[in-house]
């Protein structure tokens, strides 16, 4: 399966105050995690499920894959266009469980305690993914090996390298970046940059 940009982007597909690079700059809070080997490796889905669920990577790896097109929308100013991303389409890794159907919000989990939070709504939209390739490539370990989310349509701050689990929530929660200034949802069309904005 293939999922492309969405049309009305075509037309203007800067944001406001972005400028466009064809680098891949690095940019995340604390330490690059170093993996050994990944047979610890674990992929927890919790919360208001009625089952709560935990898988291997090779169990990560067993899931129906496919490759998806984004822009970057980088919170810091930098905009990079045409990503391709290979991995776990969204809803194949959701439909391992049953969610509760009070669940309105999500929070991704990654190495380190870091999470970001976000509507379920835009959590599952078409063309997010579970991503274990960037432009052809496995991950580099700073670009979030051994998997990492996409968020397609919002600032890429919410895109979690190094994922380790999925919670649904009924309530929001701010995530790390959210705990500190940025925006609770962060729409690059809006410059929902910081929480004032
Ligand atoms: N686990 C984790 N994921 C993270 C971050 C982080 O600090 N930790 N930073 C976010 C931010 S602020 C950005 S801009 C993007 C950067 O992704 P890149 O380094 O692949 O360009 O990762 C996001 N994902
Ligand atoms: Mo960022």
């Amino acid at each position: 399966m293939f999922y492309g940009l969405p049309k009305e982007k075509n037309n203007d597909r800067v944001p406001p105050n972005q400028r466009v690079t064809t680098d891949f700059p690095v940019l995340h809070y604390g330490n690059v995690p170093e993996y050994k080997d990944l047979t610890n490796w674990t992929f927890k889905i919790f919360g208001l499920v009625e089952v709560e669920k935990t898988l291997s990577f090779d169990q990560m790896l067993s899931l129906p894959m496919a490759q998806a097109t984004n822009d970057i929308h980088c919170v810091t100013g930098w905009s990079k266009f045409d990503n391709l991303w290979e991995g776990i389409p969204v809803e194949e890794v959701v439909k391992l469980v049953k969610i509760k159907p009070e669940v309105k919000y999500v929070m991704l989990h990654a190495e380190e305690g870091w999470s970001t939070n976000m509507p379920l709504a835009d959590f599952m939209t078409p063309g997010n993914m579970f991503a274990f390739k960037h432009n052809g490539e496995a991950l580099t370990p700073e670009h979030g090996y051994p998997l990492r989310f996409v968020l397609s349509h919002l600032y890429f701050w919410k895109s979690a390298k190094w994922i380790r689990g999925i919670e649904f929530m009924e309530n929001d929660r701010p995530g790390f970046w959210e705990k500190n200034g940025y925006h609770m949802y962060g729409n690059p069309w809006k410059e929902e940059r910081y929480a004032w904005d």
